[in-house]
């Protein structure tokens, strides 16, 4: 234990995970390391729960914290602390089943953020005060620097903020892991700022440590247990269609000469059919790529293997026990390759912008003029967040959203007349893909992009009575610029919560 933990000062902190919960107030503000099931504190959040559980045995009821973290997290600290009735209010992203039933049922309060502004807007103090930072760590060096685990998010703002330091030593994490990261964060704020010197994605601006005031450090506690990443599943044939339109549209551009032959640095999103994609691009014709993304995950250590891809920037791994396994076999390999970075750098706008991203994002539907929601079903329940995919989508060279054309066994279209919740509006997107085709809205009118997107994308099943829909609008509507008619535009959506089927 103390090879890992050699700042002799904070020996005397080390405590079991229930004595270092205790510490932590109630109706504390809590910033949590965590970003995609990696990186998590992994005792305390459940040493808090069971606290918090007894609490509201003997009677007090309203026991509990806001919590704070980098992105989702794991049944371990979301999962644990929801099922106690212990989160206040949620930020800035999750995707917990247990969290998502107590916000849509109005119990837990969630703030949805886009993941660039969490650190800032903390800073500035938007967010209120951080009581208590509950960070994983690797080791802690003689000289109190410490080594960054699987994830970065939001911690070392949170270690910057916080009264009160909690730190996690996980022993299971590979200490070869030191010497990945690039903690840059902090930029000047305005009317301070300066240029973010990063011009390529492998570069680093900062140290690979974090680095907090061990005054603060209230508890040590030591665990040995992995990430809980789940496996992907296998490329089905939907998500291998999408791929297939999406590498075959790239080819045409690289030929136009619109993109070099290695690309520009991909983003993408979490879940099977960005995975999908990034097996494709594994197979396809591009060599020397290169990523600039918020998650890597299994696809892309494939494709940094194969040397598809040359390098990849991130702020978390989120990989499958046999990817992780890989992972640390290689972990020399993978360290040339990889850099870790906090949540407000690996999503900077400005960063995005400068690199030219091809953002590659999964979204809930779409609707005829090319607006995006993926976050919200049917209006109203959250199904996780926007997470990063917006910092991506609006500052992207080429801003990509894809899902399958039907949802629920066909109940549902993924293209709609009007989409039920906004979160990429029509100019922040410029490539829909379904298993049916791809749509390009450059440069298109409305009207233009409603016929692209029903021919290309929706599913045949549908689409019918979406160009019914367009005719009717374009003959009747008020305006003829975005034509809608304003009683049908969200019929589908109110049909489906009546009868089961849009
Ligand atoms: O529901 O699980 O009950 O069956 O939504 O859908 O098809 O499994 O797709 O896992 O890739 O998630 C947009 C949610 C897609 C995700 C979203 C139902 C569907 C299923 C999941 P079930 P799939 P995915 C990087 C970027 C926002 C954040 C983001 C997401 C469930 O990609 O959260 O992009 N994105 N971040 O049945 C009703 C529809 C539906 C629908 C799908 N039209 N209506 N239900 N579903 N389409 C990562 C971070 O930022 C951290």
């Amino acid at each position: 234990i103390h090879k890992r933990i050699q700042n002799a000062a904070l020996h005397p902190k080390i405590m079991p995970a229930a004595q270092a919960a205790s510490l932590i107030p109630l109706g504390a503000n809590v910033g949590m390391s965590g970003f995609t099931g990696a990186g998590y504190p992994k005792a305390v959040p459940q040493a808090l729960a069971a606290r918090l559980s007894a609490l509201h045995a003997a009677g007090q009821t309203h026991a509990s914290i806001n919590l704070w973290t980098g992105a989702s997290t794991a049944p371990e600290l979301d999962g644990v602390l929801a099922k106690a009735h212990g989160i206040q209010m949620r930020l800035p992203y999750q995707s917990d089943p247990s969290c998502r039933q107590q916000i849509n049922a109005g119990q837990m309060r969630y703030t949805d953020m886009h993941l660039s502004h969490v650190a800032p807007m903390a800073r500035a103090g938007f967010l209120g005060t951080l009581d208590v930072a509950v960070v994983e760590v690797v080791g802690i060096l003689p000289d109190g620097r410490m080594m960054a685990s699987t994830s970065v998010g939001n911690n070392q703002t949170w270690l910057d903020l916080a009264q009160h330091i909690i730190l996690e030593v996980n022993l299971h994490q590979n200490p070869a892991l030191e010497g990945m990261h690039d903690m840059a964060h902090n930029m000047p704020m305005p009317p301070h700022g300066q240029p973010i010197a990063l011009t390529h994605p492998s570069e680093r601006i900062g140290t690979p440590y974090l680095q907090a005031d061990l005054s603060k450090v209230m508890a040590v506690v030591i665990t040995d247990h992995p990430d809980r990443n789940s496996a992907f599943d296998a490329p089905n044939e939907v998500s291998a269609q999408i791929a297939g339109h999406l590498i075959d549209f790239l080819q045409d551009e690289v030929q136009a000469g619109r993109l070099p032959p290695s690309l520009l640095p991909l983003q993408s999103g979490v879940g099977n059919t960005a995975n999908a994609v990034l097996a494709g691009l594994n197979q396809g014709p591009f060599d020397q790529m290169t990523a600039y993304t918020e998650v890597l995950q299994d696809g892309m250590l494939d494709m940094l293997r194969s040397g598809k891809l040359s390098c990849a920037s991130a702020t978390a791994l989120s990989l499958s026990p046999t990817a992780l396994a890989e992972f640390n076999a290689n972990i020399d390999f993978y360290r040339q390759r990889i850099v870790l970075r906090p949540e407000e750098i690996s999503n900077h706008p400005e960063l995005i912008r400068r690199l030219g991203v091809i953002a590659m994002n999964t979204m809930i539907e779409a609707d005829i003029y090319g607006n995006v929601n993926s976050t919200h079903i049917m209006g109203s329940a959250i199904m996780n967040g926007i997470g990063g995919s917006g910092d991506f989508a609006r500052n992207a060279r080429l801003s990509i959203f894809m899902s399958p054309s039907v949802a629920k066994g066909g109940k549902i279209s993924s293209i709609v007349p009007m989409v039920s919740h906004h979160d990429h509006t029509e100019h922040d997107v410029h490539i829909i893909v379904t298993e049916q085709g791809l749509a390009d809205l450059r440069g298109l009118a409305p009207t233009q992009r409603a016929r692209l997107i029903v021919e290309r994308c929706a599913h045949p099943s549908f689409r019918p009575q979406l160009l019914d829909y367009m005719d009717r609008a374009q003959r009747s509507g008020a305006g003829l610029h975005t034509p809608h008619l304003l009683d049908e535009a969200l019929s589908w959506h109110s049909r489906y919560l009546k009868t089961g089927q849009m």
